[in-house]
């Protein structure tokens, strides 16, 4: 069992989006010029995905968006309600509704600004074997604006919490707002963490994510994601030891607490980087049979940890959790869980 901690610890913002997803084979894929393992922000050109996915293919409708998944699995390892805030903007519709519903049964709080008349966002979620491939309609989601985090009992919020935890994917949406907890996190020498969350944002975002990262005392990265970076950067190499050593030696507003890189690659070790030290951390695989689909599976995994660095655990328990609640939500459909927690 978990030692109890605060309410209202640690506080995420990022885009609450339903997951709408399907099996679907390649040319489904190739119809919308998308890879397997993309995630990708929608263009007019995909619009009529969502429709497909609905009419063509049974498609499930699940809880998602990276940060809600990651602070909803978070809850649900530490079986505690209420330990996490979130902070993302929905349209008023029965997607919303589910959304909220679905996040508050997991025991999060969350503080959605409505945005009326904007639909609440959604995903594409085009599963092909193990692979899953996301196509993100942000709608509603786009339209969040800092003036949500300055209302009395939101900045109260943000005040009050000792971790904080934004996606890259959020640099799409609103870097004020993201500079604006980086700085009160800052300001309270408390950890702010964040991840890379995919190849797109280095590509495209770099220069929000360039102001961002010197605030960054935790860094979330895939290989690809990793990859896409130093390429972005313009790094000579492409190994992710490497990568992660250059990424902890980036400029850091508090150079006392030194920078820690996390880098995921499937069923390879994690890798956590350190100054000059990588330690690698052994990966369960799965076999095929026990796959269900691996939408979600980064998010579980930084929802495992942030469940473990809340209650102040070490890195070495952080990141055993994640490998656990990755592997679990891969097991399961989307970004779900069944069950009670298995984690000791
Ligand atoms: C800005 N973009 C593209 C996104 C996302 C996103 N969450 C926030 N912003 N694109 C996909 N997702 C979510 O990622 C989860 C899987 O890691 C999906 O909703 C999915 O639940």
């Amino acid at each position: 069992m978990c030692d109890r901690v605060r309410e209202g610890i640690l506080v995420g913002c990022g885009n609450p989006l339903l997951d709408i997803s399907a099996v679907v084979p390649l040319n489904f894929l190739q119809k919308y010029s998308m890879n397997e393992d993309d995630a990708i922000l929608a263009e007019d050109r995909h619009m009529p995905i969502y429709g497909e996915l609905v009419e063509g293919y049974q498609a499930e409708f699940l809880a998602g968006g990276s940060v809600q998944n990651s602070l909803r699995i978070a809850q649900w390892i530490l079986r505690q309600p209420r330990v996490a805030v979130f902070f993302g903007c929905v349209g008023e519709d029965r997607y919303a509704n589910i959304l909220k519903e679905k996040a508050q049964a997991a025991g999060l709080d969350v503080h959605y600004q409505v945005k009326k008349d904007v639909p609440t966002g959604t995903c594409a979620v085009l599963i092909t074997g193990t692979h899953r491939s996301l196509c993100a309609n942000l709608a509603a989601a786009n339209n969040f604006t800092i003036d949500h985090l300055e209302e009395p009992s939101n900045k109260a919020l943000v005040d009050n919490a000792q971790y904080y935890y934004i996606s890259g994917f959020f640099l799409t949406v609103n870097p004020p707002s993201i500079m604006q907890v980086a700085a009160t996190a800052h300001a309270k020498q408390r950890p702010f963490l964040m991840n890379l969350s995919a190849p797109f944002i280095s590509q495209f975002y770099m220069a929000p994510l360039l102001a961002a990262l010197p605030y960054v005392d935790i860094i979330f990265g895939n290989e690809a994601e990793a990859q896409a970076f130093a390429e972005a950067q313009q790094w000579p190499s492409g190994d992710l030891r490497e990568i992660g050593k250059r990424l902890v030696a980036m400029e850091k507003k508090n150079p006392t607490r030194p920078r820690i890189a996390i880098l995921t690659q499937g069923c390879d070790p994690v890798l956590l980087i350190q100054q000059d030290s990588v330690q690698e951390f052994p990966v369960t695989k799965l076999a095929v049979h026990e796959i269900v689909d691996t939408n979600g599976a980064g998010d579980a995994f930084v929802g495992g940890f942030l469940s473990q660095f809340v209650q102040g655990k070490s890195l070495d328990v952080c990141i055993r959790c994640g490998n656990y609640a990755a592997g679990h939500i891969i097991k399961n459909p989307g970004c779900t869980y069944s069950g009670e927690p298995e984690f000791v």
